[in-house]
């Protein structure tokens, strides 16, 4: 039976590719139609009411597509792939489908990058964060630095803006301007999803006390070739046969 639609239509050509390669994200505005973002709250809430007394190294949150039928079934969603794919190339491996659930309280994360492929820029990594019900900039909200992709820094890290503008941000600039790298507080429209390039050094706000649970999860696709390190999939996973899925689970 063919999958309901989970994207809107939307253009991700030339001009869009290159935004996402010198700015480091690319944001899809409302891209998610009302039925997956009714399905990903479901989908979501339930992952999070397991998260309390779970398996330590099996999380649900970290491996969040092997806890519901609904998440697993998006990572060979033909729109998923097709939005994958614009982003890297033909040749894809799936990576990891982690939630990221913040309930009121929930104190964010500071500044970070991820790791693929340092030494190679042709070997990309893409996150596709599905912000389901979208955020303000000071109420669980995604941060990031335009042009910090460039570097292919893995270990970028502080604990506030302060403290990344005096540390790794000091005196960088964006390799293709020479413009001054600065951080930019995004916030966006329930149904929102966020591109982002692996490297990018990114954080979140922390959630309002009283603000209700910001739903998102995140999908990490690669252009495989290199060491993806650890996948936070298991080896039973691996070998389990998604419905469009075919050729994606292998690590190279
Ligand atoms: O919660 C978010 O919006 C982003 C979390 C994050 O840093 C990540 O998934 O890499
Ligand atoms: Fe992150």
């Amino acid at each position: 039976m063919p999958q309901n639609p989970i994207f809107h239509d939307y253009t991700f050509g030339d001009q869009e590719r290159k935004e996402l390669d010198h700015v480091g994200h690319f944001v899809l505005p409302k891209l998610l139609t009302i039925d997956a973002q009714a399905r990903l709250t479901e989908s979501l809430a339930r992952v999070e009411s397991l998260i309390p007394g779970c398996k330590k190294g099996y999380e649900p949150n970290r491996f969040a597509a092997e806890y519901d039928s609904y998440l697993e079934s998006l990572i060979g969603h033909p729109q998923m792939l097709k939005l994958a794919r614009q982003v890297l190339g033909e040749e894809i491996r799936y990576d990891h489908c982690v939630s990221l659930n913040r309930p009121g309280g929930n104190s964010g994360a500071g500044w970070h990058s991820h790791a693929y492929a340092e030494d190679d820029p042709r070997y990309g990594f893409v996150r596709i964060f599905l912000y389901v019900n979208g955020f303000e900039a000071d109420d669980g909200g995604l941060k990031a630095v335009p042009g910090s992709h460039l570097y292919r820094d893995p270990k970028i890290q502080a604990a506030t803006d302060e403290a990344l503008r005096e540390g790794w941000l000091a005196e960088k600039t964006h390799p293709e301007t020479g413009e001054p790298l600065a951080i930019e507080p995004l916030s966006v429209p329930p149904g929102t999803v966020v591109l982002m390039w692996t490297h990018a050094a990114h954080a979140v706000t922390p959630r309002k006390q009283d603000s209700d649970t910001r739903w998102t999860v995140v999908y990490g696709y690669y252009k495989p070739g290199k060491d993806p390190g650890e996948r936070w999939i298991t080896p039973e996973f691996e070998r389990k046969r998604i419905p469009g899925a075919e050729g994606l689970m292998s690590e190279y």
